[in-house]
């Protein structure tokens, strides 16, 4: 049995697997958790990041509003599932030229040490890394970008590696990038960030096609016993515009620039009605997970086309021995 290395949290959400159903994750029947109005003005409520916050959960959600501007607002929820929204976007205090908002989207949050981070896809004349800090997800305080323009999928790592923070991103252009594979990069100090690497690229073979066009880190990497548990996405440009699907790999936990599996299979793809409808048709895009080391129980957040937000179910089991099973 693979292990969930980190902390217990009995409050996860949680539905067991359905009877019969084959796939490694499975979605909860209420779907999708969070709508698209949910708070005034807004077009759409999608690719969010949560995390347990003092016995209960928080998170940093995107808007977009009905100007299609793309921001980032803090939420909290009880049980990880209802969630009450703030109507105003974050405030970040930091340097005015770095504070300065072109769009922010696509957040993460990662717990490192005894504050959380905010990472998200910050417009600094081009998409790069915003990378953020906050202890009661009231005030936030906003660091120096991580990279040079662009980037995308700015992911840490919940610990230190050798003693410096570690980060996967995917570099990529000022569109709707028609390439993109993921690296990682180093830093003692959050600000200068190097000794960045090659972790892995996109699959051009048919045996592999949902990931053949594009591929980019999605929760933060969940410890286990097997090594770093990545669940990322992974996009195929087809006649009628790209596909987002989501796999899983399993990254050296002392070297997570090395790929020990990666799975020739997807472990979740657009099929119910809110993944294939919606303003961007066909994207499921993870941004976090919750996790229980107790049961081994996971919980992923994701976008739904690019509207709403859906949350799904696996445990650290099914998704290594899926990926070692079907490892490419
Ligand atoms: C990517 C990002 C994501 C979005 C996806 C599909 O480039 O903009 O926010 O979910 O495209 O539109």
């Amino acid at each position: 049995m693979a292990k969930i290395i980190g902390s217990n949290l009995p409050n996860i959400p949680w539905q067991e697997k359905p009877a019969g159903y084959d796939m490694p994750v499975w979605r909860y029947d209420e779907n999708p958790i969070i709508h698209r109005h949910e708070i005034p003005t807004a077009n759409s409520i999608f690719n969010s990041a949560v995390v347990p916050f003092n016995g209960k959960f928080a998170g940093v959600f995107r808007c977009d509003n009905l100007g299609v501007s793309m921001d980032i607002f803090a939420g909290f929820s009880d049980d990880g599932i209802h969630w009450k929204i703030n109507e105003k976007p974050i405030a970040f205090e930091g340097d005015p030229e770095v504070t300065k908002r072109e769009y922010r989207y696509d957040p993460r949050v990662c717990f490192i040490e005894d504050r959380y981070y905010v990472t998200w896809c910050n417009g600094y004349h081009g998409p790069t890394i915003g990378i953020g800090y906050t202890f009661d997800f009231k005030t936030f305080y906003q660091l120096e970008n991580a990279f040079l323009p662009y980037n995308r999928n700015g992911v840490l790592f919940p610990r230190k590696l050798n003693g410096q923070y570690v980060m996967l991103s995917r570099p990529s252009d000022t569109g709707h990038t028609k390439f993109g594979d993921i690296f990682i990069s180093r830093s003692s100090d959050l600000e200068y960030w190097g000794h960045h690497r090659f972790v892995m690229g996109t699959f051009n073979n048919d045996a592999s096609a949902w990931q053949s066009t594009k591929i980019g880190p999605g929760p933060c990497p969940i410890e286990t016993d097997e090594g770093w548990l990545l669940i990322y996405h992974g996009v195929l440009n087809t006649c009628n515009g790209f596909v987002y699907r989501i796999g899983a790999a399993i990254l050296d936990i002392d070297d997570p620039s090395k790929v020990k599996y990666r799975s020739k299979f997807y472990i979740l793809a657009p099929d119910k009605d809110y993944e294939r409808n919606g303003d961007v048709p066909n994207v499921t895009f993870p941004c976090a997970a919750l996790t229980d080391a107790a049961t081994g129980r996971i919980a992923i957040y994701y976008g739904c086309a690019d509207t709403v937000t859906g949350l799904a179910f696996t445990t650290v089991d099914e998704l290594v021995n899926w990926t070692k099973e079907h490892s490419l």
